[in-house]
C-alpha cells in the first residue's frame, strides 16, 4: 500500500501485481481488461477462487486495477491506518471469506465502510485474471496470470512444482535472492540477514 501511496495523482490506470504472481500471456495487453469499464469505476478487484481446502475471499488484493485518483489515494491511506485487531473483531467469515491478517483485510473493511468507494469499485470473477497454479492443466500459458497463493505449501515450493510440471528450463519465476538462498541452503541456514548480505554484495554496498 505504501507503493500505491507513492504514485502520482494523474488519473491513469495501473495494475498491482504481488511478488508471488506472474503474467503468463504476454501478448495480451492489460488494457484489454479495461474496455467497457464505467466512468465511475476507479478500482477493479477479482474475487478469489475457492481453493482446494474450501477457502475463499470476497476480493483479492494480489492483482487488481486501480486508477491513480485522489479518491483512490485517500482510500488506501485510510485503509493503511486501520488496526487489524479491530478488523478481525468486526470480520464476518460468511460474508468476506478468510481473514488473511494483512492489507487485503484492511481493503475489505475500508471498502465496506465507504459507499463512495463501493460505487467506484468493480468486483469481477476470479476467472478474469486471478488464476492459481491448480487452474493450469495443459500449458503454463493457459491463463493470463498465475498467483501462487496456495494453502498448505510454501510459495517457493509451489513455484518450483509449477516450473517442474511445465518443464521450465530454468528457475526464472523464483526471485534471484530466493534461488541464491535455496542453492546455499545446505551451506548455512537462510536468514533475513543472509538475504540482506546477498543484496549488499550484489549491489556492491557493505552491510552497515
Ligand atoms: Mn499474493
Amino acid at each position: 500500500m505504501y507503493a500505491i501511496l507513492d504514485q502520482p495523482i494523474d488519473n491513469e490506470w495501473c495494475f498491482w501485481v504481488d511478488d508471488d504472481a506472474f503474467f503468463m500471456q504476454l501478448d495480451i495487453p492489460l488494457e484489454s481488461f479495461l474496455t467497457n469499464v464505467a466512468r465511475r469505476t476507479e478500482m477493479i478487484f477479482p474475487k478469489s477462487p475457492v481453493n482446494p481446502l474450501g477457502g475463499w475471499t470476497s476480493l483479492s488484493s494480489g492483482n487488481f486495477f486501480f486508477k491513480r485518483t485522489q479518491a483512490v489515494h485517500d482510500f488506501f491511506e485510510n485503509a493503511l491506518s486501520l488496526d487489524l485487531v479491530m478488523i478481525q473483531k468486526w470480520w464476518d467469515t460468511d460474508k468476506y471469506g478468510m481473514f488473511t491478517k494483512g492489507d487485503q483485510d484492511k481493503i475489505v473493511y475500508a471498502r465496506a465502510h465507504s459507499l463512495r468507494i463501493r460505487r467506484a469499485t468493480r468486483i469481477i470473477p476470479y476467472s478474469t485474471f486471478n488464476f492459481r497454479p491448480y487452474h493450469f492443466d495443459k500449458t503454463a500459458d493457459e491463463h493470463f496470470l498465475v498467483h501462487f497463493a496456495t494453502p498448505g505449501i510454501s510459495k517457493d515450493d509451489s513455484i518450483t512444482a509449477f516450473q517442474t510440471r511445465f518443464d521450465f528450463p530454468d528457475r526464472s519465476l523464483l526471485a534471484r535472492m530466493q534461488v541464491s538462498c535455496a542453492d546455499r541452503l545446505y551451506e548455512r541456514p537462510c536468514t533475513v540477514q543472509s538475504m540482506q548480505d546477498t543484496v549488499s554484495q550484489r549491489s556492491g554496498r557493505t552491510t552497515q
